[in-house]
C-alpha cells in the first residue's frame, strides 16, 4: 500500500514538472522551400519588392542554415509576412518568440524599416498601434523597440545576423521564469522583455494605445515594412514560439499534487489502523 501512495506522488510531482516546460506552438526554418499558411503581400515578388525563399548559395546569401525568407522592399509600396499561428492564444498567455535575421546587404539606407509585431489571431499588422509592440530592425544597424516606452540600440543588424528572443506576458499577473541565458526573469502583466544573441535588453509595457486584447492572447505575427519606407532587405529564420506556462498554473498543479500525496496518505494511514 505504501508503494501505491509513493506511486501516486511521483506521477502528480512528474505531471506538475512537465507542466513547467515550455512548449512549442510554432516553428518554421524555411527549409520546405515555401511559405504555405502565411499571409504574403505582394503575392508575386518583383525586383523592387517581396517575400522569397533563399539559402546559403544566393545571393544575397542566408547567413543562417538551408532555406531563409527575405523580405525586401526597395519600393513605395508595403510587404508583409504574417501568420496566423495558434488558435488557442487565449490559454498560451505567456509565450517566447525567437528568430534570427540578417541585413541581406550591407547598403545602409536611412529608411529602410522592417517591423516585427505581435498581436491577435487575425489581428491585423499593419499599424503599430493594433500591435503589442513594434521592433524596428533597421537598414542602419539600429534595432529600436516601440512598447509603452521605446529605446534604440545601435550597431544590431547586420549581414553575419543575430538571434532575437522576446518574452511576452499578456496574462493580468506578474509571472517568474528561467530564460534563456538560465537567469531569473520576472515579467510583469502585460510587459515583454527583449534579448539579443542571449542577452537581456530590457523590459517594456505593451504599447499603451494598442487595439491588441490581451485576454485573446498573441496569434498572429507580422514582419512589416511600409509603404513610404524604401530600402529594407532583410533575412528572416529559424522562427519558433513556444508558450510558457504561467507560474500561477505551475503552483496550483503542484498544490494539486500535494494534496493528492496528503489524501493518499491519509487514507494509507487510515488503511494500515
Ligand atoms: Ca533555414
Ligand atoms: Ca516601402
Amino acid at each position: 500500500m505504501k508503494k501505491i501512495v509513493h506511486a501516486c506522488l511521483i506521477t502528480s510531482l512528474l505531471t506538475a514538472s512537465s507542466v513547467l516546460s515550455a512548449q512549442t506552438i510554432f516553428s518554421d526554418n524555411f527549409n520546405s522551400g515555401g511559405f504555405s499558411g502565411y499571409d504574403v503581400t505582394p503575392t508575386v515578388s518583383d525586383e523592387n519588392r517581396g517575400v522569397v525563399i533563399v539559402d546559403e548559395e544566393s545571393t544575397p546569401a542566408n547567413p543562417f542554415s538551408g532555406n531563409a525568407a527575405r523580405v525586401y522592399d526597395l519600393s513605395t509600396a508595403s510587404v508583409f509576412l504574417e501568420n496566423d499561428y495558434t488558435s488557442t492564444a487565449s490559454t498560451q498567455l505567456v509565450q517566447l518568440f525567437t528568430f534570427d535575421a540578417a541585413l541581406a546587404v550591407g547598403s545602409s539606407t536611412t529608411d529602410g524599416v522592417l517591423s516585427f509585431r505581435l498581436t491577435n489571431e487575425g489581428g491585423s499588422t499593419s499599424s503599430k498601434d493594433n500591435c503589442v509592440f513594434d521592433i524596428q530592425l533597421r537598414q542602419t544597424g539600429v534595432f529600436y523597440v516601440y512598447g509603452a516606452t521605446s529605446n534604440g540600440f545601435s550597431n544590431v543588424m547586420d549581414t553575419s545576423g543575430v538571434n532575437i528572443a522576446v518574452y511576452t506576458n499578456s496574462s493580468t499577473s506578474s509571472i517568474t521564469l528561467t530564460d534563456m541565458a538560465s537567469n531569473e526573469l520576472t515579467l510583469g502583466a502585460r510587459e515583454f522583455a527583449v534579448y539579443i544573441d542571449g542577452e537581456n535588453k530590457g523590459i517594456w509595457g505593451f504599447r499603451t494605445g494598442s487595439t491588441y486584447d490581451p485576454t485573446e492572447g498573441i496569434g498572429r505575427f507580422g514582419f512589416v515594412s511600409s509603404s513610404s519606407a524604401t530600402g529594407s532587405d532583410v533575412i528572416i529564420d529559424n522562427i519558433e514560439i513556444s508558450a510558457i506556462p504561467e507560474a500561477s498554473t505551475s503552483a496550483l498543479m503542484m498544490g494539486a499534487a500535494i494534496a493528492m500525496f496528503l489524501m493518499g496518505r491519509k487514507r494509507f494511514t487510515k488503511s494500515a489502523q
